[in-house]
């Protein structure tokens, strides 16, 4: 396995038995600066980057990972970032059986449900896709499960906006208190936003908004999908009873 500029090379061993797994998936980590409302990444950025990205994409824009129930599954991702990320999964766990150096041998591996792609490094890691439902499979920094947002801003926690904002409003009619019981609110609002920005938090999912962006997406396990179907089949439809609710 090796990494190109910006493309991914997997070399598959001449005998297809060995190392054989059902689902095979592969991907870059990259990350840009692109200021809310510009086109044009700021290529100079050394390390303050805004945009956290698989393939050059953020959630929701990024295909979830769709896998049979009892697939032997293997994810490949590599660093092209100039910082680290731990690749966290939900639901399962797996271990690293691929590093830049080769096959890790099955007894040196241990069970794991996040590992750290340190900068420049690959990782192949494999699971089997035992329990149905929808996954989340994301890095685990906050701040690249999230897209490009201003941070000059002062932390508005705990700070009653309401008489401000009815001030602000009076000079500026558009304006819109933000974050006073933190970001998630943001996930829920439909902010107007200059052209070419992305929001910081999207998706919808079947309880109301996801409130995720970066590098994030669901890895979707269903008892019937085909073999080597990659097709998404939507969100997962929870058996009557499997879903949490609130006791009153
Ligand atoms: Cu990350």
């Amino acid at each position: 396995m090796a990494m190109g500029m910006m493309g991914f090379w997997v070399t598959h061993p001449k005998n297809p038995e060995l190392h054989k797994v059902d689902r095979d998936f592969v991907f870059l980590l990259n990350s840009y600066d692109i200021e809310p409302g510009s086109s044009t990444p700021k290529v100079n950025t050394m390390l303050d980057f805004n945009l956290w990205t698989w393939n050059s994409r953020v959630f929701p824009g990024i295909d979830s990972l769709v896998c049979r129930q009892g697939d032997r599954v293997r994810i490949r991702f590599g660093n092209l970032s100039m910082t680290n990320h731990p690749i966290h999964i939900h639901g399962h766990e797996f271990e690293v059986t691929g590093t830049d150096g080769g096959w890790v041998p099955p007894s040196a591996r241990w069970p794991e449900v996040t590992t750290d792609v340190a900068v420049g490094q690959m990782r192949a890691i494999e699971f089997d896709a035992t329990d149905v439902g929808d996954w989340a499979f994301h890095c685990h920094k906050g701040h690249h499960t999230m897209n490009a947002m201003g941070h000059g801003v002062p932390t508005m926690i705990g700070v009653d906006q309401r008489k401000i904002a009815e001030k602000i409003i009076r000079i500026i009619p558009d304006y819109m208190a933000m974050g006073e019981k933190g970001m998630a609110d943001m996930g829920a609002m439909e902010m107007p936003l200059p052209d070419n920005t992305l929001p910081m938090m999207s998706g919808n999912g079947p309880f109301g908004p996801i409130e995720m962006g970066g590098m994030f997406t669901t890895v979707k396990i269903r008892k019937d999908q085909k073999p080597g179907d990659y097709k998404d089949p939507g969100w997962y439809k929870h058996p009557k009873g499997g879903v949490a609710y609130e006791l009153k």
